[in-house]
This record gives C-alpha cells, structure tokens and sequence, in this order.
C-alpha cells in the first residue's frame, strides 16, 4: 500500500470561533496551525482564509500573506487553496488564490445542497476553473460531494480540462450531499478510474469512521476544523494538530506508514 497521505483542512469557511474557540483564523493563527499540523504529520494543508472580521474570503493578499507565513515558518507541505470559497461567492471571487500559482487547489466539479444553502458550480463555471488551472499547472483536487461528481470530472478529462490522473477528495456527510456511511464510501470508490488517487473528508461524526476505513482501504485522509470540530463526542478540538495525530496513531498501529510532502508529491503527480 503507498504511504497514507494526511491533508489537514485547518478553517473552512463556515466554522467559528463561537463554534470553538481555537479554531485558527488570521493568518498568524493558520500559519501556526499549519506549522503544527505538518509536525503532526500533514502533508498537505487545505487553505480557507478570512478577513479581519473572521468571514471567509478569498482575497489574494490574505492568501498570499497567509501562505508567505506558513513557508516563512518552514513548511513543506503542499499548500491547497480553496476555490470553493463560501456558499454565495461568486466564481471570480473564488478563483483568486489561482494567481498566486500554488501546486494544488481544490474543484468542485458540481453543485449540491449544502445545509440550508446550494453550493453552485454550473457546468459552465466548473470547466473555466479548470482551465484556469491547467493553464497555471496548479493540480486540481477533485472535490466529490455526489456521486455524479466523479462522470462530470471524467467528462472533464475527455474534454481535455483536466490531466489523468486524477485525485478525488470524497465530502461525505454534507447535510445535502451524498451520506457518510461505509456503504458510500465503497460505492465511490468502485467509481473512479483505477489509476486515480482519493482522500476522504469525512463531516462532523463521519470524520473518524471513514479515515480508518480510508487507512484500510488504501486512500487517504482528510481532518481539521473545517469538517469536524470535536475529538469525541462532545469534546472539542484542541487543535488541527491533535486530529491529524490521531490518524497518524491509527495508522502506525495499522502498519501504513505516514507520507512526507515530498512523498504526497510524488504520489499525486504533483510538479
Ligand atoms: N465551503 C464550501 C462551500 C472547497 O474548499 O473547495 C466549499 C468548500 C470546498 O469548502
Ligand atoms: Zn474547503
């Protein structure tokens, strides 16, 4: 089996201090939370970032302050903006962090019910982000809230949007989106090419069941704040960091060895 790949997803855009307060905000608290995360065994680090109010936005100059920080402290994980942005942002909006040319960012290659919103990505739009990034050779990571997610990033391949191989990121358990159990995760797996790579994301109580299946399975695994707030039932997070430790233990005992950045490069093809 390769080396499990950890993605630390360290904000999002939804959550709030309110919600728990250590949740990383500015871009001293993401860098420190990055930092802490790769030490952990992150190596790759989904990146929302927000403004001085603690709204999600998608300002270049946050993203590259906010990047600057993370390498400034000596990271080498690989930096993953969001162009899924917020619920409401439009595409243009979302697509700033592309400028700043970084390896890999995420695409949305559908629109899906999200809690009380719609997370909108027309057909239309899906295919300028991704021409976008292949014209700046920033990976995508193909984010899968449903099923039909996977044939509309094949569609993409056969249209000659996106490269083969690709990498899937399964969002399971978006209230709207597709459920979170075993038999889904299974049923997505069985749909992807087979020289694809996947993580999973699983939400809320979601998050920890499907990294282990995901560890079993030969994927990898996403945690962090933004898709899960709690270590346990009713316990918050201390920090991203002690979530990605977790999988790191889970997998040790396991016996899959955990990927460096430069393992997690080479895995996903990422230049
Ligand atoms: N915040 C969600 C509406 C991504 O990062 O690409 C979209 C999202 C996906 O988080
Ligand atoms: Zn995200």
């Amino acid at each position: 089996m390769q080396k499990l790949i950890i993605t630390a997803a360290i904000c999002g855009a939804e959550v709030t201090k309110e919600d728990n307060p250590n949740l990383p905000v500015t871009p001293d608290e993401l860098a420190q939370a990055a930092y802490d995360a790769e030490q952990a065994g992150a190596s790759i680090i989904h990146l929302h970032v927000r403004d001085q109010d603690g709204n999600p936005t998608q300002s270049e100059v946050v993203f590259k302050e906010t990047i600057d920080k993370i390498k400034s402290k000596g990271c080498k994980a690989i930096i993953q903006p969001s162009t899924g942005g917020a619920v409401g942002m439009t595409a243009e909006e979302r697509m700033q962090p592309l400028n700043l040319k970084p390896e890999m960012a995420t695409l949305s290659t559908g629109s899906v019910n999200f809690g009380a919103d719609v997370f909108l990505n027309t057909p239309e739009y899906i295919e300028i982000f991704a021409a976008r990034m292949k014209e700046l050779g920033v990976k995508p990571e193909i984010e899968v809230f449903e099923t039909g997610m996977i044939n509309n990033a094949l569609r993409l391949v056969k249209k000659g949007f996106v490269s083969a191989p690709l990498h899937f990121d399964f969002v399971m358990g978006v209230p709207g989106g597709i459920p979170g159990e075993v038999e889904d995760l299974l049923h997505l797996v069985r749909k992807i090419p087979q020289n694809a790579t996947w993580t999973v994301a699983g939400i809320g109580r979601f998050e920890l069941p499907l990294a282990i299946m995901a560890i079993i399975m030969g994927g990898n695994v996403r945690v962090g704040f933004e898709d899960n707030i709690y270590y346990s039932k009713g316990v918050l997070a201390e920090s991203n960091a002690q979530l990605v430790a977790r999988i790191v233990r889970i997998a040790q005992e396991y016996g899959r060895e955990i990927a460096t950045p430069d393992e997690a490069r080479e895995i996903l093809h990422v230049k």
